[in-house]
């Protein structure tokens, strides 16, 4: 569906929280309003002994007067009917940082090298997002293979994020935390 309605969003078939789990680089994202991780973003998905998945993601933030640091965030994911469409509640290490709880819906993955997530904070009358954001995350720290190139940017364009994104930067800089 391209009529941008978040009702009419297609999400990943059949989503297999197992093979999602372990390390995902984010390559690209579209940011929200507000405050929000900035580059070197690196998640971590893991499923527990009872199938509850969890997460945690770091990234660097830039906090009062230029500041720069690495975030830690940490994720706990609320089953939904769809397998694919989670609720997430996610706080960080730090107090300084935001808290919050998030759709969290995975649109498109192959497991091995891509991964297409998207959240919408606030739908609008018509039914289309009025804030959202998403990641473009990678297996590999590289970003994406050109095979998996064209099927992610048919995906931006049916999520109405096309023309939206932001290359993330990967320096290693959090990477130690
Ligand atoms: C996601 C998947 C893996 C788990 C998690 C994810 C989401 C992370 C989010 C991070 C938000 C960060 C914020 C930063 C902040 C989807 C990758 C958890 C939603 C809100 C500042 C910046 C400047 C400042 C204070 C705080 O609070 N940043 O002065």
């Amino acid at each position: 569906a391209q009529d941008c309605q978040v009702s009419n969003i297609q999400v990943m078939q059949n989503f297999d929280r197992s093979r999602y789990t372990g390390r995902w680089y984010a390559v690209a994202k579209k940011d929200p309003v507000g405050l929000f991780l900035l580059y070197n973003v690196v998640a971590q998905f893991s499923v527990d002994e009872s199938g509850k998945m969890t997460a945690t993601a770091h990234g660097r933030v830039i906090i009062l007067n230029n500041w720069e640091m690495c975030a830690n965030m940490f994720g706990t994911f609320e089953d939904t009917p769809d397998p694919a469409k989670f609720k997430m509640r996610y706080w960080g290490a730090a107090s300084y940082l935001q808290t919050g709880n998030d759709d969290h819906w995975v649109i498109d993955t192959d497991y091995d090298n891509y991964a297409i997530h998207y959240s919408c904070r606030e739908v609008d009358l018509d039914g289309t997002c009025l804030d959202g954001y998403s990641f473009i995350f990678s297996r590999h720290p590289t970003g994406l293979r050109p095979e998996d190139q064209k099927i992610v940017t048919n995906k931006k364009k049916e999520i109405c994020f096309l023309g939206k994104y932001r290359r993330v930067g990967h320096t290693g800089f959090c990477e130690s935390s």
